[in-house]
């Protein structure tokens, strides 16, 4: 059976088991709490250098990263597919830009707010949670325009609206509306949530310590 080594409020981690219930896959779930450091144990090092979760095993296969993991999920298990069909290569190329723009100013800008949102209000740095609020609003704004007259990013939908999914749960409690005024990511985000692997994702917390 598919082992997923995984902290249970890691986006990166979210990614993966997003697909894995997209794909109707058991798996094991092994809990790694890098709260207390156990992703820097010599065991899971040697599962992943970089010492980071997600890790999934398939049998022989050991593969890191929530990228990573995703397109060997789909390669192995295509059905239903989370990546454009191959020979749309265009479509694929977009599915991989916005999954990697999710995972670079999205994912971690969401997860230094939710750091700064956990202090108390006096203790906040008011400029970076100014900044950081700003900065999520661009990526909103700009998902807003890219989403005109389009179900999910890259067409169908696939790890570009995976990417996102993760931060954009938290986001309410974080007293960010993302789709107020942006009527393309209110329906998408609606839409998402219609989803059984969306609807069951464990995890969603705004509490620090949850990485990134
Ligand atoms: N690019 C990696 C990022 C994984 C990552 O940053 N995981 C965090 C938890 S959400 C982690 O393991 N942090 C521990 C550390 O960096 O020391 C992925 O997509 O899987």
């Amino acid at each position: 059976m598919i082992k997923l080594y995984d902290f249970l409020p890691c986006p990166f981690g979210q990614k993966v088991r997003i697909v894995l219930a997209e794909k109707s896959l058991e798996f094991e779930l092994i809990p790694v709490d890098i709260t207390q450091g156990e992703h820097r144990k010599p065991e899971f090092v040697r599962l992943n250098p970089y010492a980071r979760v997600p890790v999934l095993v398939d049998e022989d296969t050991t593969v890191y990263d929530s990228t990573i993991i995703d397109e060997y999920l789909d390669d192995e298990y295509p059905e239903p597919p989370v990546l454009p069909a191959v020979g749309s290569s265009a479509l694929r190329a977009r599915a991989r830009l916005f999954e990697d723009f999710a995972d670079n100013s999205f994912t971690p800008q969401v997860g230094q707010l939710m750091v700064e949102m956990h202090k108390a209000e006096a203790e906040r740095d008011a400029n970076r949670v100014a900044r950081l609020r700003q900065s999520v609003d661009r990526v909103l704004d700009y998902l807003n325009h890219e989403l005109q007259g389009q179900q999910y990013l890259a067409t169908e939908f696939s790890v570009a609206d995976i990417g996102f999914a993760p931060r954009l749960l938290v986001l309410r409690a974080l007293e960010i509306d993302p789709g107020i005024n942006r009527s393309n990511v209110d329906a998408w985000l609606k839409r998402m949530l219609e989803r059984p692997s969306i609807q069951s994702l464990e995890g969603i917390t705004i509490e620090p310590g949850a990485g990134v």
